[in-house]
């Protein structure tokens, strides 16, 4: 846990869940008075045993020095929580974890012995964040990982005094970018920006603005790194020209590193190649890659490091995730892809795919991935969208109906292995909502993990391959 210092006057924090928690204990540790409120019953309960005083700060605000918000509180847009528009009446500081996280860093003294690199952008932050902080591993360097990945910041420990550097990489979403105003990264990473959350920032131009709070007022001095895929971020980049910045694409040369024949280009330095790197498939990875290659480069990783930790990179559980090999055959869970843009990459990725997809379909269905149909051998359907999709598909690529995750896996890999062809690969890419037959997303991932574990023992069981 952070040790956090000791503030002046009482604390309150809004929002319980795991930041919220967080920030509860680390207060109360330093000494501080806290009063905390949720919504719901349960995590008040916790954190009432944390030792927070529990009052409800939408009815009675009250008069604390600071208001801690997480980072799922509007601050602004659609309109801002009452609770927070109660801290801005009586002028009380609004501030989150990272904002605390900063504090703590200063309080210690140990700063100048931390290295902060924040990732942000809207897709690939996680996998990239992961994957920076294996690289890191992989190099020997003392490393963290936390922020929206799912570990909260004040979870982390201090920098170790006794190490020369502490390298924190946080994944950082644009409402903690929106929120924690104080947090100064060294490295910051700026993928590439669609359209997302616009309801909590009102519009692009919104959302770009808090995306940017990672490079204002100076941030960011040793390393910008910046995708150059798409307008906004270009934009950004134009907006903030620095000596000590890396462009990066994964579409054409525009970038200093740019991903082409699947490696990853640097001026005249020999190409990382990263075909092998089965957990950084696809081009949307690529500039996954080129982004830690631009933090190994600026912390002085050799390229020899960097490609070994690129290869045993074992990627996000869920997404793209290699998970078993049996003879020709490569399983792959991306139960993460719940519409047809996330699975429209999968299949991008990889040939010879006997694909397994349905569940609740989403508007527009599977018409945006014809492109990508020449990948497909097969494809197996689940789920209520399992005779929509038949119907959608039929003539295009051959269909099973399998309607459940068991029979698909058994109906795809038996015609994989009955193909017999070089190489071939068992793809759960849903491009579908999983709430029709699953908990969540991570629950149907780990019913595909099952089915594959089953099959392959049974396999093997039988003696074959
Ligand atoms: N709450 C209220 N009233 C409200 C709004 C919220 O009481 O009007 C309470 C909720 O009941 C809940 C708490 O506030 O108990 C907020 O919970 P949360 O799940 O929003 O937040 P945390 O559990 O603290 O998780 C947050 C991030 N969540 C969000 O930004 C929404 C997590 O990112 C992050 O991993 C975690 O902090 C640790 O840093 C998740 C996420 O979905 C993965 N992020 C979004 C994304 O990636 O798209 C931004």
């Amino acid at each position: 846990m952070m040790q956090l210092p000791k503030l002046t006057g009482e604390t309150a924090v809004f929002g319980l869940g795991r930041s919220g928690l967080a920030c509860v204990a680390s207060l109360v540790a330093a000494g501080n008075q806290v009063v905390a409120w949720d919504d719901r019953a349960e995590p008040r309960q916790q954190a009432e045993k944390l030792g927070a005083v529990l009052r409800n700060l939408t009815d009675d605000f009250g008069s604390p020095a600071q208001l801690i918000v997480s980072p799922g509180v509007p601050l602004t847009h659609p309109a801002p929580h009452p609770v927070v528009a109660a801290a801005k009446a009586v002028a009380c500081a609004v501030l989150g974890d990272m904002d605390l996280f900063s504090m703590a860093l200063e309080a210690s003294g140990l700063r100048d012995k931390a290295t902060l690199i924040g990732i942000t952008g809207t897709n690939g932050k996680s996998t990239t964040t992961a994957l920076v902080t294996h690289m890191l591993q992989t190099a020997g360097l003392p490393v963290h990982m936390g922020g929206n990945i799912g570990t909260p910041v004040l979870q982390l420990p201090l920098p170790d005094a006794a190490a020369p550097n502490t390298i924190y990489v946080l994944e950082l979403s644009s409402y903690q970018l929106d929120l924690n105003r104080r947090l100064h990264c060294d490295m910051g990473v700026m993928l590439n920006l669609t359209p997302d959350h616009l309801d909590r920032h009102g519009d692009m131009a919104g959302y770009a603005r808090a995306k940017e709070a990672l490079f204002e007022n100076d941030k960011c001095q040793s390393l910008r790194v910046i995708g150059m895929d798409d307008a906004p971020s270009r934009e950004m980049f134009e907006r903030h020209p620095h000596e000590k910045c890396i462009t990066i694409s994964s579409t054409h040369t525009q970038g200093d590193i740019y991903f082409a024949d699947a490696s990853l280009h640097y001026g005249q330095a020999e190409p990382v190649v990263l075909q092998d790197c089965l957990a950084l498939r696809g081009a949307h990875n690529g500039q996954n890659a080129a982004a830690a290659m631009a933090i190994g480069l600026g912390l002085g990783i050799s390229a020899d490091v960097m490609a070994a930790s690129f290869k045993s990179f074992a990627g996000m559980s869920h997404r793209l995730q290699p998970i078993a090999r049996h003879g020709a055959l490569t399983f792959v869970n991306d139960s993460k892809a719940t519409n047809a843009e996330a699975t429209r990459h999968a299949l991008a990725a990889f040939d010879n795919i006997y694909w397994i997809a349905g569940g609740v379909a989403k508007a527009g269905g599977l018409s945006s991935l014809e492109t990508q149909f020449s990948n497909v051998r097969a494809a197996f359907l689940i789920g209520e969208a399992a005779d929509g999709f038949a119907q959608s598909l039929s003539g295009k690529i051959p269909v099973e109906i399998s309607y459940t995750m068991d029979k698909a896996l058994t109906q795809a890999a038996n015609q994989a292995q009955a193909d017999a062809l070089a190489h071939a690969t068992i793809l759960l890419s849903p491009a579908c909502a999983s709430f029709d037959q699953f908990e969540d997303f991570e629950a149907r991932g780990v019913a595909f993990q099952a089915a594959v574990a089953s099959w392959v023992s049974a396999q093997e069981a039988g003696g074959a391959a």
